[in-house]
């Protein structure tokens, strides 16, 4: 590389970075941890900005002598020999060993402090315990105070501490809702817990931050945090469904449902659908995603995944029904779309 060439690069690459950092900055990022939306995670980011601030104080406390060395003692012509040298100067030494130690501690209260907080829901609170299965490649969510089990869709109630206990069927996964809690890792045969709380309703993003598999990166899921009167509508739609087909396609589709033994790994409560090895449909029609967000629950999106589930989620153990006739698909999306709880 030439001079010009070389000196270029010194140009182009930080203007280039500095432009990715500003673009970055541009878009709404729900999933990011800078925007806290709960007490767990305002915690989380207190103290990595608090570390943050610090680091970038000692940075700037060793640039500036180290620049003002660098000029005001640079060679000059006509130096001869070595400048007076300093080492072993007993005030320096002390200096910079106990600077450093203070730093570590100022930067270890808040930590332990902080990681003792954030151990277990404040106490005198009465949160609610929701059981987090991690399977290739998508969440299942059962709350065993209410008999409910669903996949894709974690609704909460807002303002509450929710006490996760986590664990995996196959592999490690990782559960993250950025916005609400740091991530905690699902370990087959082992029960981890964490705890978490939405301040406001909305809905949040989350991931798993594990790497699981073939179609990890589409393991996603929502966290639905719902206002404590709408959250208990949903617990009651939930333990009370109506899974009688309305209209005579949908009919049809019931039919397709067990015919093709659809129930050996799917449950719908109130059926004789009873497998567990995939998602729990209960009152699917409800859900605003399916398949943790790479399809919307519509019917042409539902179809699509009966029809080849490996084209949407390589490896996935859905098997294909592509022998399945589109009159057929929309009878079966019929009935699954249909799929509510009792007025
Ligand atoms: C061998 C087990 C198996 C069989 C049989 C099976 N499925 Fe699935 N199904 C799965 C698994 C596993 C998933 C989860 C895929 C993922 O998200 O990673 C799934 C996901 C789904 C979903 C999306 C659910 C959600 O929560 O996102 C629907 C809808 C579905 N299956 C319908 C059917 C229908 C209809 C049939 C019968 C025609 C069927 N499945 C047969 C294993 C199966
Ligand atoms: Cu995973």
């Amino acid at each position: 590389m030439g001079r010009w060439a070389r000196r270029r690069t010194w140009l182009v690459t930080p203007a280039l970075m500095l432009a990715a950092l500003a673009l970055g900055a541009c878009a709404q990022h729900p999933q990011a941890t800078f925007s806290p939306a709960g007490p767990v995670s305002r915690r989380e980011l207190g103290l990595m900005s608090f570390s943050l601030w610090l680091m970038i104080g000692v940075f700037v406390a060793v640039c500036i002598p180290l620049v003002y060395a660098m000029i005001r003692f640079r060679e000059r012509k006509g130096d001869q020999g070595l400048p007076p040298q300093i080492e072993g100067n007993h005030r320096i030494e002390v200096v910079w060993t106990v600077v450093p130690i203070l730093i570590c501690i100022a930067l270890a209260i808040p930590t332990i402090h902080d990681a003792f907080v954030l151990a277990s829901p404040p106490a005198g609170s009465s949160p609610l315990v929701v059981d987090v299965v991690g399977h290739q490649w998508w969440w299942e969510f059962q709350y065993p105070g209410q008999s409910i089990v669903t996949a894709d869709e974690m609704h909460i109630p807002a303002g509450r501490p929710i006490e996760l206990k986590l664990t995996s069927v196959d592999v490690l996964h990782s559960f993250w809702v950025p916005a609400l809690a740091g991530k905690e890792d699902t370990v087959p045969g082992v029960v981890n817990t964490m705890w978490l709380q939405a301040s406001v309703p909305g809905t949040y993003p989350g991931q798993c931050a594990e790497f699981c598999g073939t179609s990890h990166s589409l393991m996603r899921f929502d966290v639905v945090a719902q206002s404590p009167a709408q959250f208990q509508a949903w617990v009651t739609g939930m333990q009370h469904p109506d899974v009688t087909p309305t209209t005579a396609e949908a009919q049809a589709g019931a039919q397709l449902f067990s015919q093709y033994q659809c129930g050996i790994c799917h449950t719908i409560d109130g059926t004789a659908a009873k497998g567990t090895v995939g998602p729990n449909l209960t009152n699917l029609g409800e859900r605003a995603i399916v398949v943790g967000g790479s399809l919307q629950n519509t019917p042409t999106d539902l179809a699509q995944w009966i029809h080849d589930p490996q084209a949407i989620m390589p490896d996935t153990i859905m098997p294909a029904f592509s022998t399945l006739t589109d009159q057929q698909l929309s009878e079966l999306t019929a009935y699954l779309e249909g799929l509510k709880p009792q007025a």
